[in-house]
């Protein structure tokens, strides 16, 4: 394992996946465009390497992160209001667009409270897992925002129209055990055991067919955009296709057949 540490965005590169560490834990991971460009580019090396096949985003200290930081850049003044739409653009939905469009499975080890944009990151990634003492906050009303960084559209996806409506106007906090009980998140586990798990989930995301793993992620895309049946059938039988011609796909069926277990991601 190699570590860099450019400071507040930690990389711990493994053989075969990265971990991200937002790590301004006095701020609990609050983020500002800087970090987020720092964030991007970690997201955009991984994808690059072709002997990446997953990624995991997690925060240093005890929050996983607060969102947008609420500190000079982006308080109001005499010089006017701050450009919202475009700091959201730039860079916090570019976080959540680069995930979405990564051929590669993210895992979000939240490992402590998740609020506004941090929500809204954790949400995006394929997997979620919490810590129990984790919370999810929807703070943005809290400062009279609205939620953005996807939260309207993944909350209403997960959790459906009463309880995302409930949180994003109310802002109240969620636990981990809730947010998996109304199925918003994978897994709440022990605080202790949130670090393991993590890693355990990651090593079978290594193992695991990346081009299979890719076209889930374009086809879950589509869906959860809202595709009517008929042309989702169509990409799943695309994607199929792509998936019948790969070596994953011969090896698997050769280890079924030598009831042996198949070794993915040779050819
Ligand atoms: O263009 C755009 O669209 C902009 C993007 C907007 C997206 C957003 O994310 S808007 C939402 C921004 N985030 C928030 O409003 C959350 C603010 N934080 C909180 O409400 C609370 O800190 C938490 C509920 C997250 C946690 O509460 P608690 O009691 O566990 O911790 P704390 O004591 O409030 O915070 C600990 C420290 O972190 C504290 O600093 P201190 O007093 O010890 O020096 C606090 O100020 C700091 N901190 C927490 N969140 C932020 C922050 N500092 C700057 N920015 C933050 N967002």
């Amino acid at each position: 394992m190699s570590q860099e540490t450019p400071g507040d965005i930690l990389v711990e590169a493994h053989p075969h996946w990265r971990r991200l560490v937002l790590n301004r834990p006095a701020k609990l991971n609050a983020v500002d465009a800087p970090m987020l460009e720092r964030l991007i580019a970690a997201i955009d090396a991984a994808e690059a390497d072709a002997a990446c096949r997953a990624l995991v985003l997690t925060g240093a200290g005890r929050g996983f992160c607060a969102g947008q930081e609420l500190g000079p850049y982006v308080t109001p003044s005499e010089a006017g209001a701050p450009d919202l739409e475009a700091l959201a653009g730039r860079y916090h939905h570019e976080v959540v667009r680069r995930i979405r469009a990564s051929r590669l499975p993210f895992i979000a080890s939240v490992n402590g409270v998740a609020a506004g944009a941090g929500a809204g990151f954790a949400l995006a990634c394929d997997i979620v897992m919490a810590a129990r003492s984790a919370k999810f906050v929807q703070a943005f009303v809290r400062i009279g925002l609205i939620p953005d960084s996807g939260s309207t559209f993944f909350l209403s996806r997960l959790i459906g129209d009463a309880r995302a409506r409930a949180l994003a106007m109310l802002g109240d906090a969620i636990d981990a055990e809730t947010a998996e009980r109304w199925g918003m998140i994978w897994r709440a586990v022990d605080d202790a055991a949130l670090a393991g798990e993590t890693d355990a989930l990651v090593e079978r995301f290594v193992m695991a067919p990346a081009g299979a793993m890719a076209g889930m992620k374009r086809l879950f895309a589509s869906a959860s955009a809202g595709a009517p049946l008929d042309s989702q059938l169509d990409l799943e039988a695309r994607e199929q296709g792509i998936a019948g011609r790969s070596a994953d796909f011969a090896e698997g069926v050769r280890a079924f057949q030598e009831k042996r277990p198949p070794r993915f991601n040779q050819g």
